[in-house]
């Protein structure tokens, strides 16, 4: 025999002493589940946050109307309308702006001045499920409904499908 084939041969056979079937097969498991595991760790929520769709906004694109951090988007929950075929103040084709809305201030960075903003949900569509944003500044809670995001306000239109969120400027706070 040759003398490659008697090393491999001796190689194979040391390592076949030395590990057994079983841990085999559990090495394998861990690594197969750390496998499926790993897209659900923090970290991808992580990149994604850092892709400029961050559940909450992160104050560096104050102008971006398809970003979270959009200043207009301070009291926001809910996909971004201008990532679903509209704009950030109007609802994409097809979907029907929700008549009753809540209300929150949000500071204009630009002027430092407060601005009243409606944020009126989209209807008639399943949910958009795109840029999905989350900043609750100034909301108060449930009771408070007209102050509170968490509440699907397509609930009072004939479709209360909710597709996504928009916010239109009503006008500066006076102090
Ligand atoms: N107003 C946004 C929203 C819609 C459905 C459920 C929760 C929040």
């Amino acid at each position: 025999m040759q003398l490659l084939d008697r090393l491999t041969e001796r190689s194979s056979r040391a390592l076949a002493r030395r590990t057994s079937r079983r841990g085999f097969l559990g090495v394998l498991g861990g690594v197969l589940t750390g496998t499926l595991l790993l897209p659900l760790l923090p970290i991808a929520r992580g990149q994604q946050a850092q892709a400029g769709m961050p559940e909450g906004g992160n104050g560096k694109n104050v102008d971006d109307p398809m970003s979270c951090d959009y200043w207009k988007y301070c009291a926001i929950d809910g996909a971004l309308c201008a990532c679903c075929g509209g704009t950030s103040h109007s609802c994409p084709p097809g979907t029907q702006q929700s008549p009753i809305t809540w209300i929150g201030t949000c500071q204009n960075p630009h002027d430092g001045r407060d601005y009243m903003v409606s944020y009126n949900d989209c209807c008639g569509k399943t949910s958009c499920g795109n840029c999905s944003c989350n900043r609750n500044e100034r909301e108060k809670p449930i009771y408070r409904l007209a102050r509170n995001n968490d509440v699907n306000w397509c609930m009072a239109n004939g479709e209360s499908n909710y597709h996504c969120s928009v916010s239109v400027v009503l006008g500066v706070a006076s102090k």
